[in-house]
């Protein structure tokens, strides 16, 4: 297996990135249109989510035709095109499979409620009582997990929306069909693939009610989750291609699993605990502020024990699930610039592959919208329905959707001042927010200073220090809760990595163990560039510091 650890890749979220023919929704041919930004930036790989032909329920992780574009992003040849021109920049291009469900727009789905038995049994359909679904399962956009069927007499299994049907996984022939849609797009020329939520693949046998929880402890990671990830990557011979799957609620001894290059099966994943530090009681919906001790705990847990088992992680802060991380976890105001950086720096700096979703190597931040009619996103609408039955008021449910909507990172690309932020002519399908609307790639492409600089200077170290990419990770404990601080290693360079995620100034003191690790090195890298203050027994770090020494 080939590794990915000197790369960077890049997320697009086509329909917010760039409209080129004015209807308001992002396409192909913008992706390509951008080509030559991606490359000054700097990155390897383009992740692009999924633009296959879907009703858009989920906009796009609904999909009724794998192997055909949505026509609202484009066609085959854009798809081509778009291909052959980020070759030619040197960028390989990754595809989201989402291959844990279809929409039920899918033929597959439309024939099983049809009657054809061949087909109901490609996805999970349980006999039962009108009045009781099979197990109490909640799904992750809200409500029953089920969906009774009047037509058949049975129950079909949704983890995500009503509208997008689970896949039955034990039937050989729909892992068949699966492996087919990787053919298909590997005879295209794509680089890789992304599996969206693929540890959800595997049910259990037997379907029980979860009286401790919302039924996830019997579907995540199942029991044949690494027979078929083999099969899948062995058949298809993706071994060499650069992969990543999407472990929901995972575990680290299974992403050790799927993550080893000896066990033939991913080269990385994404995991989300680190996303749940202001989760209160692990409940996406109530507030918190981030725990910033249990944030550098988690870290550290995956960060020493992937590296130890020689098994690898995609590293990063946001996707188009995430709210933007300048507004989570740092500063949008005062320190926007500061804290930008700074986070930028902690990830990149960490031993894993980046990913650097759209807008964020600007510092987009969080839309701040002010009714909740301006929300597209499913969960949202879903989540703000709950939270108003729960007693909550119309502003207490929307200031907690303002926080946690993944629409926070799905509004469009902010290029330049022009309309719609030099987005689209048209009209957007979701609106430009406001708030932030400074924030353009135009206003910091010739800016030494921006946070944009500072993302293609952290790619370039990448490249220019095998440190970075090969080196061995190990946190220090022994220091202020705002400080992560990490150490990297390769041979006899050492390098260390510090960072005040608060707007305080800290001071490291001079008993602690990253002080002694200090002695003779130099500022590698520093939000302000020769300030990184140290005098050998006592280190001075400036709200939301980040610096480098090697
Ligand atoms: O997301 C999986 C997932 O469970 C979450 O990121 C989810 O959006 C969040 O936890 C809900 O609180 C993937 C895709 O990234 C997402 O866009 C899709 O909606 C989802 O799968 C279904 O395909
Ligand atoms: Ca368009």
């Amino acid at each position: 297996m080939s590794d990915f650890k000197d790369k960077v890749v890049y997320q697009i979220y086509p329909r917010s990135f760039y409209d080129t023919n004015g209807d308001g929704f992002g396409d192909l041919k913008g992706v390509t249109k951008k080509l030559d930004y991606l490359k000054d930036l700097g990155v390897d790989y383009i992740w692009l989510t999924p633009f296959f032909i879907s009703p858009q329920r989920d906009n796009g992780y609904d999909i009724a035709d794998y192997r055909q574009i949505d026509p609202r992003f484009g066609t085959m040849s854009d798809f081509e095109e778009l291909s052959a021109e980020a070759s030619k920049r040197g960028i390989g291009l990754m595809l989201d499979m989402v291959f844990n469900h279809t929409s039920t727009e899918h033929e597959w789905f439309k024939k099983a409620l049809a009657g054809d038995k061949k087909y109901q049994d490609y996805y999970i359909f349980v006999e039962g009582s009108e009045n009781v679904p099979p197990t109490n399962w909640v799904s992750k956009f809200g409500g029953n997990a089920w969906k009774y069927e009047d037509g058949l007499k049975k129950w079909y299994l949704h983890l995500f929306d009503v509208t997008q049907a689970d896949l039955n996984w034990k039937n050989p022939e729909v892992r068949k069909e699966l492996k087919d849609i990787i053919r298909f797009w590997k005879d295209k020329g794509v680089s890789g693939f992304r599996f969206d939520v693929i540890n959800l693949i595997s049910k259990p046998d037997s379907l029980e009610n979860d009286y401790e929880g919302d039924g996830r402890r019997f579907y995540t990671d199942g029991p044949k989750m690494d027979e078929y990830l083999k099969e899948l990557v062995k058949d298809t011979g993706i071994e060499d291609m650069i992969t990543v799957g999407e472990m929901s609620s995972t575990t680290i001894a299974n992403c050790i699993n799927y993550a080893n290059p000896d066990e033939k099966e991913l080269s990385m994943v994404f995991s989300f605990h680190h996303l749940k530090v202001d989760y209160k009681n692990g409940d996406k919906w109530q507030l918190m502020p981030y725990d910033k001790q249990a944030l550098k705990n988690i870290f550290k847990d995956w960060q020493e024990q992937m590296a130890k088992a020689n098994s690898w992680n995609a590293v990063f802060w946001t996707n188009h699930d995430q709210p933007r991380t300048i507004s989570r976890f740092g500063d949008e105001g005062k320190y926007w610039k500061e804290s930008g950086k700074l986070f930028a720096g902690l990830i990149h700096l960490m031993r894993g592959t980046p990913y650097i979703y759209q807008g964020e190597e600007i510092g987009m931040l969080n839309t701040h919208f002010t009714d909740i009619s301006q929300y597209k996103d499913v969960e949202s609408l879903n989540y703000y329905n709950i939270l108003i039955e729960q007693g909550k008021t119309k502003s207490e449910a929307l200031k907690i959707i303002n926080e946690r909507s993944r629409d926070n990172c799905r509004t469009p690309m902010q290029w330049d001042n022009t309309k719609n932020d030099g987005f689209s002519t048209g009209e957007p399908w979701i609106e430009v927010p406001e708030f932030g609307k400074s924030i353009t790639v135009e206003s910091q492409l010739n800016d030494e200073d921006s946070i944009l600089a500072f993302y293609k200077k952290l790619i370039r170290l990448r490249k220019e220090n095998k440190i970075i990419s090969h080196g061995n990770i190990k946190f220090f404990t022994d220091v202020p809760e705002q400080v992560m601080c990490y150490e990297r290693a390769l041979g006899d360079e050492k390098w260390v990595i510090l960072g005040n995620m608060s707007a305080e100034k800290i001071v490291v003191s001079q008993d602690s163990e990253i002080n002694q690790k200090l002695g003779g090195k130099r500022i590698i890298i520093g939000n302000y560039v020769n300030t990184g203050k140290y005098n050998g027994n006592e280190l001075e770090l400036k709200p939301f510091e980040f610096v480098v020494f090697g």
